[in-house]
């Protein structure tokens, strides 16, 4: 007898970025974070979990993208199912008529339909879509802050993918992390007319891995510390007017400057961390030239912990800006017409 759920869950791409933890088992990070979730009808994980009381006496199994992963070996991954379990076993303590599932052997099948860990957030949907389909297999009356909780223990950004929209994580001041939680700014009907376009420029796997570069960020950047005390808490509080307003100007400012000054804190890590390459700077520049040009914020850019951009702009805009990505990168990677020294300065 298998009992069996298959859920799907977006990827969300942060516009006020997290970088840093100040508790590593409970991943809880040195500053709030906002991130937009983007359609699921694009970027996804989908996971099936199955429990049967036939396999309660071996090991749980996992097949990510196909292959077989080793469960054990991965804390988060045992944090999770330990975490479901518990809250299964709690409601089953509560009730003696519930069936057993906590005691139930567990098999997850997942897969992404977009390159895996090439800084494209699959760890975030990936999570949230774990912990969302535990949840519905186990039955669990979970609000959406207690998912986000749950999909935390297993990626940071995780708990953003958990809602629609535009979303915040507070970084809260528990040490228990029980306030570490995301919550919906504006709900996915909010700002119709704001789309992303994602250019791919590699779907290599990262060198540096988010976890491992983010620590040693933490430890060695001053950058970082200016950068959680002084910027992050009032940038956040100015997002959240910028979406609620629908205010496009100030939404991609805030957007791309904090791209820029994460980027900055990985060059400011000792030994350092390079993100972006010289594609990467391309578009920056491009974008750059196309908003100071035309005079007014056409689009603004972000990268996460890979060299991809990720693009937002009104939707009038976008049929535009992929003419003039097509022109500007046509086909291969790294072939750029445009000046590297293209700098928008003031008139006179
Ligand atoms: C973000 N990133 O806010 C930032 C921007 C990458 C750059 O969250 O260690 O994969 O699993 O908590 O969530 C990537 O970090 O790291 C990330 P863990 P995660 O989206």
């Amino acid at each position: 007898m298998v009992r069996q759920v298959t859920c799907t869950a977006p990827v969300n791409i942060a516009v006020i970025k997290y970088w840093g933890k100040r508790d590593t088992s409970l991943i809880l990070p040195t500053n709030s974070s906002l991130s937009v979730t983007l359609s699921q009808d694009d970027l996804h994980s989908r996971t099936t979990v199955g429990i049967a009381p036939e396999w309660s006496n071996e090991s749980d199994r996992m097949w990510l993208n196909g292959t077989e992963s080793a469960i054990a070996t991965n804390a988060r991954l045992v944090n999770c199912l330990k975490m479901s379990r518990a809250q299964r076993k709690a409601l089953e303590d509560a009730d003696s008529g519930l069936p057993r599932w906590s005691q139930w052997g567990i098999r997850i099948v997942s897969e992404n339909n977009f390159p895996t860990a090439a800084g494209l957030a699959s760890s975030a949907s990936g999570y949230a879509c774990l912990v969302y389909t535990l949840a519905q297999v186990f039955e669990l009356p979970l609000t959406g802050a207690d998912l986000s909780r749950n999909a935390r223990l297993g990626s940071g950004s995780a708990c953003r993918s958990i809602f629609g929209g535009f979303v915040g994580w507070d970084m809260g001041q528990s040490p228990t992390g029980d306030d570490s939680q995301a919550y919906q700014v504006a709900p996915e009907t909010h700002w119709p007319d704001l789309e992303a376009l994602i250019l791919v420029v590699s779907d290599l796997k990262k060198g540096v891995s988010s976890t491992a570069g983010m620590q040693t960020t933490v430890e060695t950047s001053s950058l970082a510390q200016h950068r959680f005390q002084a910027i992050v808490p009032k940038r956040m509080r100015q997002m959240e007017q910028a979406i609620l307003a629908k205010d496009f100007d100030t939404f991609a400012e805030i957007t791309m400057r904090d791209s820029n000054q994460f980027h900055a804190t990985c060059l400011d890590t000792f030994p350092p961390i390079f993100y972006l390459n010289d594609t990467s700077r391309l578009i920056i520049q491009v974008v750059t030239a196309i908003n100071c040009l035309s005079g007014r914020t056409q689009a603004a850019y972000t990268f996460d912990a890979g060299p991809n951009a990720v693009i937002y702009a009104p939707k009038a805009h976008m049929p535009y800006l992929i003419q003039l990505f097509a022109y500007f990168f046509p086909g291969s990677a790294g072939s750029g017409y445009f000046s590297d020294s293209y700098q928008c300065l003031p008139e006179g």
